[in-house]
């Protein structure tokens, strides 16, 4: 049976159009939408009902007021018991009910009765109450006004151009249902490195027009937020300074969240990067994160607004000769002895990682640290260092991996039980990077709409399974069984093919400068960024235990005694905690080198395996679908072969030692 989807049809992603309806309920039943109450809060949840039972299954359904107890689709709010956002599905004899703790709820649940419904996996008698892990589930664009996307591999920004808000509301509003039916309830659209334009964001120029846009996706549940800049009190041309103490500068800033909040009276805050990278922010004035922070949480607290403050911090004018110097140890050492410094509604932002989203990189060491700091964690949903939507990199393999990381601050502190929880070192939610551009299947790879549907449903649910995940995608996504099939096994295997040819053993940076994507093992060596192995002809790697930069010991000392043991260290970041030489003996047997020749050599063939799976669907996905993610496998095998032959020469020309099973290696 031939998948009959057009590429246009990508553009629906995981809310596709089936055939033929195949489920157990019966399609009167489906006919119906009943409200209760009748008119009000839930019409749109009935319209979204009403429109994915047409779009996805070709069934018309009519909403009306319930009379008596007929079959039907019941959305009702109002379950007593169940917290926000929650919902209950139930499916009696008499009909389905759907049940939301809330308006947002109703929808929740709306979307998961499709998404059940078109995995066959609604049936008689069964009843689901799901509510979602974390309050906080936000997406992060880093759209800048002219239209461009900083770290986008998916077209133009779907917000702006020519340095004005400039957008198609059809698409925003398809946009507002993507994100909504994963459960994404927080969204970001300009870039936290606030330029040029985009600091007049939060003046009347721009304004009315984000109120607009902030109109489309508020039916969804989705509230905006705005990235700002913190010296904005100067660059707008207001204050002297942007001093967080000085009193003119508080003021401007309460002045400014009244003008914004007066445009968009339930905007969700501010988002800050400050001091990073060239931002601005209170270390200029020789003031704390906290000052910087509170000043500005100030100013929003009267509108319910948060300050989203970002961690990463770090120096990135460093001299690669200093190796007193630690670029991991940053965001722990600005922000831990902060802790309880922070106003109520400031919430600390935190890369997954100690670095910048690296391939593989242990989780930062302030998650469980912190007790009396509101925070969340940041991922990277857009292939910055994975693959640029080229290559195939299902990331939720990576994230479940950081979910299933036991900080060790006591029990039952994995990163996936602390995400939620309200005490002292809970995790209030995730915000995502997002994939997304004006790509007409959103995310350039058609196989990436994975990460973007992934993140939302861990973000959800941070204890699903990356394979659960990828197999729900899957069958959404493609409605040719073995198709779904083959497709899940492409994902499941592509974040490990990747780390096997790239960066070695959680090494990290050894990417092409700037760009990010493909092999350069010295690019990033003798930068400012903080980003060295120091390899040379006996050994590679940073020791990063007690006897070297002492960054082990921002963990508890249960990890910091794993993590300092070459013998009980995750292998996968042997060389991110320590430097090892060559002939050190990994777990099965082999050495450090024979292990890089290794690995490199299988990502190279593995890659070509998947390429060649792909080639297998041939007549079973649509055509458009094939010649494009062909197309993208094709470059991801060279860019395998790139890394497999620059990395192994690298090192055969620093070692002189010959891979001891004699396979090419370039002199
Ligand atoms: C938005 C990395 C990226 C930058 C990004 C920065 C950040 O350094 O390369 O493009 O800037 O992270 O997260 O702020």
């Amino acid at each position: 049976m031939n998948d009959i989807q057009s590429h246009e049809a990508r553009y629906d992603c995981w809310l596709q159009h089936r055939d033929t309806y195949t489920g157990s309920l019966p399609e009167e039943t489906l006919k119906k939408i009943f409200l209760m109450p009748a008119e009000g809060p839930l019409t749109h949840a009935a319209g979204e009902l009403r429109r994915g039972l047409e779009k996805m299954f070709g069934i018309s359904a009519k909403c009306g007021a319930k009379c008596g107890a007929g079959g039907g689709i019941t959305l009702e709010i109002g379950a007593g018991g169940i917290p926000p956002e929650a919902f209950i599905i139930r499916a009696e004899d008499r009909g389905v009910i759907i049940t939301g703790a809330d308006e947002a709820g109703c929808l929740y649940g709306v979307y998961r009765f499709l998404a059940l419904l078109a995995q066959g996996k609604i049936c008689r008698g069964m009843e689901i109450t799901d509510a979602p892990t974390t309050p906080i589930r936000a997406l992060n664009h880093w759209d800048n006004l002219d239209g461009t996307i900083e770290r986008g591999y998916a077209g133009a920004s779907l917000f702006f151009k020519d340095n004005r808000v400039e957008y198609d509301p059809v698409r925003i509003q398809d946009y507002a249902r993507l994100l909504a039916s994963v459960g994404i309830n927080r969204l970001s659209i300009n870039n936290v490195n606030v330029r040029g334009p985009a600091k007049r964001l939060i003046t009347e120029e721009y304004l009315p027009e984000l109120a607009k846009l902030a109109a489309i996706f508020r039916p969804f549940g989705i509230r905006l937020l705005l990235s700002v800049n913190f010296s904005s009190p100067c660059s707008l041309g207001a204050c002297a300074s942007a001093d967080p103490l000085d009193l003119a500068v508080a003021e401007w800033w309460k002045r400014r969240a009244d003008m914004v909040y007066g445009a968009i009276p339930d905007l969700a805050g501010f988002l800050v990067k400050a001091d990073s990278e060239g931002e601005s922010g209170p270390f200029q004035y020789g003031r704390t994160h906290a000052d910087g922070a509170n000043m500005l949480a100030e100013a929003v607290a009267p509108h319910n607004g948060i300050v989203f403050w970002r961690c990463f911090v770090y120096n990135s004018t460093q001299d690669w000769r200093d190796t007193g110097v630690d670029r991991a140890r940053a965001a722990y050492d600005h922000f831990m002895p902060l802790d309880g410094a922070f106003a109520d509604n400031v919430i600390l932002q935190i890369k997954h990682g100690p670095f910048d989203f690296q391939v593989r990189e242990p989780v930062s060491p302030l998650f469980g640290a912190l007790q009396k700091t509101r925070h969340l964690m940041e991922l990277q949903i857009t292939q910055e260092y994975t693959g640029h939507q080229i290559d195939l990199c299902y990331l939720p393999s990576m994230w479940e991996w950081v979910m299933n990381f036991d900080t060790r601050h006591g029990r039952n502190t994995a990163i996936k039980d602390l995400l939620g929880r309200s005490d002292g070192p809970g995790i209030g939610g995730l915000a995502g990077v997002g994939n997304v551009g004006l790509d007409r299947c959103w995310t350039g790879h058609p196989l990436a709409q994975a990460n973007l549907y992934g993140y939302g449903r861990l973000a959800w649910q941070p204890s699903l399974s990356a394979q659960a995940i990828a197999e729900e995608w899957s069958a959404l996504t493609f409605t040719n069984a073995q198709a779904a099939g083959t497709v899940e096994k492409l994902l499941l295997d592509s974040y490990r093919i990747y780390e096997k040819y790239t960066a070695p053993f959680g090494v990290c940076f050894m990417v092409t400068p700037g760009l990010h994507y493909g092999p350069d093992v010295e690019g990033y060596e003798f930068s400012r960024w903080g980003t060295y192995h120091r390899a040379d002809r006996e050994a590679i790697g940073i020791d990063r235990t007690e006897t070297g930069t002492g960054y082990t010991g921002q963990y508890p000392p249960e990890n910091a005694a794993l993590f300092s043991d070459t013998s009980a260290c995750p292998e996968n970041l042997l060389l991110f905690f320590h430097r090892l030489r060559y002939d050190f003996k990994m777990r099965n047997g082999r050495t450090l080198l024979q292990n890089i020749y290794d690995t490199h050599f299988e990502g190279y063939d593995e890659a070509r395996k998947m390429r060649d799976l792909w080639l297998s669907l041939e007549g079973r996905v649509c055509q458009t679908v094939f010649e494009i993610v062909k197309e993208r496998l094709e470059r991801q095998l060279e860019n395998a072969r790139q890394w497999r032959d620059v990395i192994n020469t690298s090192f055969y020309r620093r070692t002189g030692i010959d891979d001891a099973q004699g396979r090419k290696i370039y002199r």
